[in-house]
């Protein structure tokens, strides 16, 4: 099933950190990277006490059901050392389901898709350059959410060898 996981650091070297999830998706036996966006920084959405965040955007392919995929990332978040705080607070890595192919949840350990994705320009703009004709199940296109979605705030990175 395809799936697209989003990717937030803003602690520590967070362009390292971002490499890092990334190969540790690929190396999972029930996942494949299929692609992955630049590396783009903006400010902090929500509280603006911290540091400005690096987010990226992957597209994957795997076997796992929605749950067990959650497992899978939480498993990488810890790998980083990931300590929760507060909420919406600074983190070395955030992986959070954006969307799962054929799913709509709403249960208390899992919303897909991602409660806030269609607001957040630095999940719009690297989803769209990986999945331009993305259309979500309600029909609206993800080409559409981006002449919505403010760029200017994103500053893209220069392409780094991932994998
Ligand atoms: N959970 C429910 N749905 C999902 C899903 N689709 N994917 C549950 C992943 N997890 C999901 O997550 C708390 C719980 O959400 C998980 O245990 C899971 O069961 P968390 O990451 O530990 O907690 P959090 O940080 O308090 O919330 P969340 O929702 O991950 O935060 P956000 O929404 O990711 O916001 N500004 C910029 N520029 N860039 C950012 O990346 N990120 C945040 C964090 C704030 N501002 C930002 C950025
Ligand atoms: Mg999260």
């Amino acid at each position: 099933m395809i799936s697209y996981i989003g990717i937030g650091s803003n602690l520590g070297d967070s362009k390292q950190t971002i490499r890092s999830a990334l190969q540790n998706l690929n190396a999972h036996s029930s996942i494949v990277l299929e692609s992955h966006s630049h590396f783009y920084q903006s400010k902090p959405h929500g509280p603006q006490d911290q540091p400005d965040y690096l987010n990226a955007v992957a597209k994957i392919n795997t076997s796992l059901s929605p749950l067990h995929l959650l497992h899978a990332l939480q498993a990488i978040e810890n790998e980083h050392d990931r300590v929760r705080t507060k909420h919406w607070g600074p983190r070395t890595l955030d992986l959070d389901i954006l969307v799962y192919e054929g799913q709509t949840l709403n249960t208390d350990h899992l919303t897909i898709p991602h409660p806030y994705m269609r607001e957040r320009p630095f999940v719009i703009h690297p989803m769209y350059e990986i999945s331009p004709d993305f259309v979500f199940d309600d029909g609206q296109s993800l080409a559409e959410l981006v002449t919505l979605s403010p760029k200017d705030e994103l500053n893209k990175l220069e392409p780094i060898d991932v994998l």
